[in-house]
């Protein structure tokens, strides 16, 4: 070894894996009352990012599966409270995700309450993660995984207007059920969890998928974000894309 030829040992590998390179993907957490736009907030900011690997997980995914006594008695079920949710598995499923490892994630059926509909969703390693849900800001342990928290901020009528015709156009369901749940559990859970989470926001949005402004703005702070996330290590493209849209 003696025998080595100088500076070689100084001479940087090249062939390092890219998770050696890279930091981590960006995690963007979308919260706000049920039926306040998240879903358009995401699709947007999905859509203008069509360039980049982008992958959605919806909290709904980790609702507990109901036993068969909650099951008889469904609509005395707050599926508007944290305990609802299997956080444990979202935070297993986002540490894979975070280090770029592929991952199965259960899909939920509202119309069967059940989350083991088969097969899973497969989701594939990306640079940008959108974690959306009524209570993602929850749990401090979800929310220290985000980069950048965004709360949809649209008034509690407008929330309620969509909701009974989410609900009965599109669910088939009885206008006084609806009713009864959203003042029995929505409004009582939003005061309660939801509404005290919009603190942990870096953003809130009012007026939800209407606002072409404050989307356009996210986007560009993420792409320029992404730019500083050592991402062009990996992906030469990725430079290139960013450097024609800083030009
Ligand atoms: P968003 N929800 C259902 O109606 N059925 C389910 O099986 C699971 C959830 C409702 C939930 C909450 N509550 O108010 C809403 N109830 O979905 C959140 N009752 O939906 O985030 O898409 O607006
Ligand atoms: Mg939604």
């Amino acid at each position: 070894l003696d025998n080595a030829e100088p500076g070689i040992s100084q001479v940087e590998p090249t062939n390092t894996s890219p998770t050696e390179n890279i930091k981590q993907p960006f995690v963007i957490g979308v919260s706000g009352g049920a039926a306040s736009g998240k879903t358009t907030v995401c699709d947007m900011i999905i859509e203008q990012l069509h360039d980049q690997r982008v992958v959605l997980v919806n909290q709904d995914s980790f609702y507990f599966n109901l036993n068969p006594d909650e099951l008889k008695r469904v609509h005395e079920y707050n599926f508007d409270h944290p305990d609802a949710f299997d956080t444990e598995q979202l935070l297993n499923v986002m540490e894979k995700l975070k280090h770029f490892q592929a991952v199965d994630i259960p899909k939920y059926d509202r119309k069967s309450y059940k989350n083991d509909v088969f097969p899973a969703r497969r989701v594939n390693p990306s640079d940008v993660i959108i974690l959306e849900g009524i209570l993602i800001f929850h749990d401090p342990r979800v929310r220290d995984l985000m980069n950048m928290k965004i709360f949809v901020d649209t008034d509690a009528d407008v929330r309620l207007a969509r909701r009974i015709r989410r609900d009965t156009v599109e669910k088939g369901r009885d206008i006084g059920t609806v009713l009864d749940q959203y003042s029995k559990f929505v409004k009582p859970a939003f005061d309660d969890f939801i509404l005290p989470t919009k603190k942990y926001a870096d953003i809130i949005i009012p007026r939800g998928g209407d606002n072409h402004v404050a989307i356009d703005l996210i986007v560009q702070h993420i792409r320029t974000k992404l730019g500083q996330h050592d991402l062009c290590k990996i992906y030469p493209n990725l430079y290139v894309i960013h450097s024609t849209f800083q030009i």
